[in-house]
């Protein structure tokens, strides 16, 4: 269990009030880290905090918007300050625009990709200089199916998690020679906040995800933990720049026929 145990470790997980974020937070909290939680919404921040402190786990909350690089800046600084170190960084954060291409706004575009692909470049950078002066670090990207695949109306947020798994490789290239691991988690189709307008019974992409995942079914938030302690901790040392699919094996298969 040492390999995995994250006692003493701080880690810092953007969007962490709800949802994936919430999940790995409550899994890298259950191995021992202490967590520092940002978020953009103070009523989502208030009851996230409670919900990890009732479970016993150290949480500080950070309001501020992770593609503000002045407030960001002025956040970790904080965060060195008060914390004294950042071990661990998952960029969570992230927002979808569904929505056909010819039809979307570039400004709606361009949003997705700020907040998607910009914020955790900037986040990264902010964290990495810490990481670089100690030789140590883990920085772990929420990326996405869609850093593989396309699918019809999610034009910017596929272009915003392609890009994100290419930052994984290229920081991994950059700061692997200062003992920081950079990697990626692939989630596949979860029952989370964001897919739910996508999930409800009835919805023919429900049966389509259902069909087309070979386990047959969407994940829970809190199967993501396993594979993100295991990127925060020590058992990850020498792997750097992948991005591990969670995916109830999507990726491995073109599906089968309806109804088969
Ligand atoms: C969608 C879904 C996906 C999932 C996830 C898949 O609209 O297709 O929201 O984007 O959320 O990112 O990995």
């Amino acid at each position: 269990m040492n390999l995995f145990d994250l006692t003493g470790k701080t880690a810092l997980i953007t969007g962490g009030t709800h949802g994936l974020g919430m999940a790995i937070a409550n899994g890298l909290a259950s191995v021992g880290a202490e967590l520092i939680i940002t978020g953009t919404t103070p009523k989502k921040m208030d009851a996230a905090i409670t919900q990890y402190r009732e479970k016993g786990y150290k949480a500080t909350p950070y309001l501020f918007d992770v593609t503000d690089e002045e407030g960001a800046e002025k956040a970790v600084n904080v965060m060195l300050e008060k914390h004294g170190k950042i071990d661990i960084l998952v960029n969570n954060a992230g927002i979808i625009a569904r929505q056909m291409a010819v039809d979307m706004e570039v400004a709606d575009f361009r949003k997705v990709i700020d907040v998607d692909l910009v914020g955790p470049f900037i986040m990264s950078k902010l964290v990495a200089r810490d990481m670089i002066k100690r030789r140590s670090g883990k920085i772990i990207n929420m990326c996405s199916m869609m850093s593989e695949l396309g699918r019809d109306n999610v034009s910017a947020y596929a272009a915003a998690k392609g890009g994100l798994k290419m930052l994984t490789k290229n920081l991994a290239t950059e700061w692997a020679r200062y003992n920081i691991q950079v990697n990626g988690i692939g989630p596949g189709y979860f029952a989370t906040s964001q897919t739910e307008p996508i999930r409800v019974d009835g919805n023919p992409f429900n049966e389509f995800i259902i069909n087309r995942t070979p386990e047959g079914r969407w994940g829970e938030p809190d199967e993501l933990a396993g594979t993100a302690i295991y990127l925060a901790s020590g058992a990850s040392n020498f792997v750097n720049g992948q991005v591990v699919y969670v995916d109830g094996g999507i990726l491995a298969t073109i599906g089968k026929p309806a109804g088969e």
